[in-house]
């Protein structure tokens, strides 16, 4: 199993997906990115995780489908309406038919199998919640709902602060119960702690539901050599006052973790960690390198599963591959 959110959480799971036998994977994705826009409901997070799956991305920007064009997009510019989020014609389809099922009261775990099945996509996608979960950004601007943070003010505000709007009442639902126990291995994408990850964990009792299961978790640093892969999660830390480092990741999420796979460069920083760590290639630029990372990460889990039944010396195992 694999928390997501992002492009680098959707490019790991396609890797993942790719790695395991058809139909094993099941990745749960932050859904506080979601917003209503044209009236629509928008799901940016699980709609990259079942693109990527779908082998349908955009490949210049990871989120949005290849080959989409903007002619709506530029109606509505003509229009007088909002033009800061590039929705995609082919892109659009999938909006109206998610906000018109939600319409007829179908929970967004349904609406979004409904969707991975019409993409032919054998992995499980859920929703972190079926009840609405909203990122709120508290910025030296203000606070700032994630889309117009992320997206309309292109992350340049000074972040202080990330909250989760309703997710002290959100609960985890049965199709994400279920999952957990059956799960072998629950892997934390390389995904934007604060923004894709912590979201997921907000949900009421998933964080000690996660601690309180056997099944390693292994997360995948998001910073390499000191920068993110991708969007805001080096800038924030500098924001928040944090060493930018995968070490940072590592603490951010503490007790949770039974491992850690750290990038090559930054191999040095493997003793600061408090977990057994893997270090390994994390640069994923085509579905072979996605694939190898998976690959790692569950060996790496195998391994931890392993020394979880017959106890390995403290630190162990600490490998290069
Ligand atoms: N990200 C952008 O930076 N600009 C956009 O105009 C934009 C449009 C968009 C449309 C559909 C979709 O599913 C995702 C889109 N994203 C866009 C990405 C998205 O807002 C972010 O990647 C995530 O919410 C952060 O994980």
């Amino acid at each position: 199993m694999a928390l997501a959110g992002g492009v680098g959480g959707a490019k790991l799971a396609a890797g993942l997906q790719a790695a395991l036998p058809p139909g094993a994977l099941t990745v749960i994705v932050n859904t506080g990115d979601d917003f209503e826009h044209w009236g629509l409901h928008i799901c940016p997070d699980l709609d990259t995780v079942m693109y990527n799956l779908a082998s349908v991305e955009n490949p210049a920007t990871g989120w949005g489908r290849r080959g989409d064009t903007f002619t709506t997009l530029a109606a509505m510019e003509l229009l007088g309406g909002e033009d800061w989020f590039r929705l995609g014609d082919l892109d659009l389809a999938v909006h109206l038919r998610r906000t018109e099922w939600l319409r007829q009261g179908i929970h967004l775990t349904e609406v979004t199998d409904r969707l991975r099945r019409a993409f032919g996509v054998l992995s499980t996608i859920l929703p972190m919640s079926d009840q609405p979960v909203r990122t709120l950004v508290h910025t030296d601007e203000g606070d700032l709902p994630f889309q117009h943070y992320f997206v309309r003010r292109r992350c340049e505000p000074c972040v202080i602060d990330v909250t989760f709007v309703g997710a002290d009442s959100a609960t985890l639902t049965d199709a994400i119960q279920h999952a957990l126990d059956r799960a072998d291995l629950i892997v934390l994408c390389p995904s934007n702690p604060y923004l894709s990850i912590d979201p997921i964990l907000s949900v009421g009792g998933m964080r000690r539901r996660l601690r309180h299961l056997r099944a390693p978790k292994v997360a995948v640093a998001p910073i390499v050599g000191g920068r993110a892969l991708k969007g805001p999660a080096a800038k924030m830390m500098v924001e928040m006052g944090h060493e930018v480092s995968p070490r940072t990741v590592a603490d951010h999420y503490g007790d949770l973790l039974s491992g850690f796979v750290l990038d090559q460069a930054d191999a040095e920083m493997a003793e600061a960690i408090d977990v057994p760590v893997m270090v390994t290639d994390t640069i994923m630029s085509d579905l072979k390198s996605k694939t190898r990372l998976a690959q790692t990460v569950l060996d790496f889990g195998l391994q931890l599963a392993a020394g979880h039944r017959q106890p390995a010396p403290k630190g162990s195992p600490e490998t290069q591959s």
